[in-house]
């Protein structure tokens, strides 16, 4: 019984019902969603093998910071009783082998190909498809689109000048070749101190000769309390995954917690105290923003996590001004995403281990031998960036994409992202994005938020063919109050005032807006099975 409207056509064709941008973990779902629904789909991959993300980001210490047993598809629970997690928070090798195992589980990977980035779609109005380059000259035309490109999957240009002088090996986190790196008996230079630089300096510290941290902005870092997880300790959750499932799809961010009732500046010192070492020891990404319920949105509240972290700090840098110098200051805790550590802190008292305040001595230049600071040269063997993404918008600007009366993405997002929902854009029909900005995404444990709009858009495709509909486009007021209310919802926290990647901040040039939605993924999901169950309101379906 598949729906009316659908073109039967095998995957190799050059003529399909769906093409969906990216092999990670969205767009596998989504390819599994819409096969259920009886449509061909193609699935385009840039990278040589499938797991986004996971498959880019295999940097030495590269590691989930939700834990495993929450950070993993919920649609099967034969997948959920069969896959066995070996810790707490797995490793970027083992989420890969889960990424592997859905795919041959589900047979998706024949209808995924590889090496082959899309780099143009153009709306062809009066057949009401989709045109799709590549960059291997294949081109296909399809109904539907899906964006699954990656909320983090475009590396952010360091603009250091003289990278190509280096004579020593280049690395970024976000690329990192798939064959072994080995810093045995190198001078290695880690530069940027965001959660990818955090995980990765105690693994690189521990294998080469010497280390030099290069920060500008020091992170909070909490400690994972990473370890492996007892086969009892797995059975026991497992008997209770169906529940658990279920708390995480109506939970705020997809991680499961009693939410706060109080303010931190109702309860005194000690109480504050105790309550933020319980957490510090417990090492949850949201243990810190459990506690009290104005972190995010009272600067004092704030105040006194960012203090006590700081404490922290003190007491495991032997070093005061080292301790000092990685002692967050310039921005509230939680406002840009918060690190969870493994040895962090504790990798600066190692002998061979300097750390480079980019604040006082920045860099002028990537010499052939090194990098020089405005205080003089590190003769260096290795350079490894970690500074971060284009996040949000980035992977999907960086397609040429022409919409209606050939207007391009590039053009309507100038001044930031507009599209309703965080789904899809105004002259831009049957293009919908996954995790993409105005959305939850990145506030929340993906693996829930790909989930709930991949069903969703799977649900809306069905319901435009079941009803012999060629198209959903956006009413260009219904994508202006939802980026009002986006940027309303924001400015009740202490999120935008800060310059991070929720902010476009990071990246020259880019538009400075709030980028997610930060209302939670509860209400998120609410609003958008309303519109859904109300014939779709503020889009526009013909
Ligand atoms: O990137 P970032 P990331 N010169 O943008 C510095 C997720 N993630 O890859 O803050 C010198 O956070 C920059 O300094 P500043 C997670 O959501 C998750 O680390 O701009 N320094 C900053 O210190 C995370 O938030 C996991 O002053 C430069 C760093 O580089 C997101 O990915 C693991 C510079 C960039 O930090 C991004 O994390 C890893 C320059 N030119 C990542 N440019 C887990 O699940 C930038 N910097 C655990």
């Amino acid at each position: 019984n598949r729906p009316t409207g659908t073109v039967d056509q095998p995957p190799a064709a050059d003529r399909v019902d769906a093409v969906i941008v990216g092999a990670g973990l969205s767009g596998l779902y989504q390819l599994h969603r819409l096969r259920g629904i009886g449509l061909t789909t193609v699935v385009f991959e840039a990278g040589d093998d499938i797991g986004g993300t996971w498959y880019w980001n295999r940097y030495p210490g590269a590691r989930c910071d939700i834990e495993s047993m929450s950070y993993s598809y919920s649609f099967s629970p034969e997948l959920d009783q069969e896959w066995e997690w070996s810790e707490r928070y797995a490793a970027q090798p083992e989420i890969l082998r889960y990424v592997h195992h859905v795919a041959d589980r589900f047979g998706l990977r024949e209808d995924i190909v590889l090496r082959t980035r899309v780099t143009r779609a153009v709306y062809d109005g009066p057949d009401h498809r989709w045109r799709l380059s590549t960059d291997t000259g294949r081109t296909v035309t399809a109904r539907f689109v899906i964006l699954t490109t990656g909320c983090m999957s475009v590396p952010k240009d360091p603009a250091i000048p003289g990278v190509d002088s280096f004579v020593g090996a280049v690395h970024h986190t976000a690329r990192w070749p798939r064959e072994d790196v080995s810093f045995a008996g190198k001078r290695v230079a880690v530069i940027g101190t965001g959660c990818s630089g955090v995980q990765a300096v105690p693994v690189i510290a521990a294998d080469a000769a010497s280390l030099t941290v290069f920060q500008r902005t020091p992170a909070y870092v909490l400690p994972a309390r990473n370890r492996p997880l007892r086969a009892t300790e797995r059975s026991a959750f497992k008997a209770h995954y169906p529940e658990f499932r279920e708390a995480q799809r109506r939970s705020r961010g997809g991680t499961v917690f009693a939410p706060p009732t109080r303010s931190a500046l109702e309860a005194d010192e000690a109480e504050r105290t105790a309550a933020y070492e319980a957490a510090w020891d417990e090492g949850f990404l949201n243990g810190m923003l459990r506690t009290y319920t104005d972190i995010l949105t009272d600067e004092k509240a704030n105040e006194t996590v960012a203090e006590f972290v700081r404490s922290k700090i003190r007491s495991i840098v032997t070093d005061p001004a080292t301790a000092e110098l990685l002692s967050p200051r310039t921005f509230p805790f939680a406002t840009k995403r918060p690190c969870l550590g493994t040895d962090y802190y504790e990798t600066y008292n190692l002998p061979h281990v300097s750390l480079v305040d980019l604040r006082t001595s920045p860099i002028e230049r990537i010499t052939p031998r090194g990098i020089r600071t405005s205080d003089g040269e590190h003769d260096l063997d290795a350079i490894v960036f970690a500074t971060g993404f284009d996040a949000l918008t980035g992977s999907q600007l960086a397609i040429d994409i022409v919409g209606k009366g050939g207007t391009t993405l590039r053009e309507r997002w100038a001044e930031g992202p507009r599209n309703h929902l965080g789904l899809v854009s105004a002259g831009f029909p049957n293009l919908f994005t996954v995790l993409g900005p105005l959305s939850p995404s990145v506030l929340t444990n993906i693996t829930v938020s790909l989930e709930q709009q991949v069903e969703w858009i799977t649900d809306c495709i069905d319901h435009l063919l079941r009803n012999g509909l060629t198209e959903i486009d956006v009413t260009p007021s219904a994508e202006a109050d939802w980026g009002a209310r986006v940027a309303e919802i924001a400015a009740r926290t202490l999120y935008p005032a800060v310059d991070s990647w929720y902010t476009g901040a990071n990246v020259p040039g880019k538009p400075r807006v709030f980028l997610a939605y930060a209302g939670g993924l509860d209400r998120y999901r609410e609003e958008c099975d309303a519109v859904a169950r109300g014939g779709y309101t503020g889009f526009v379906l013909s």
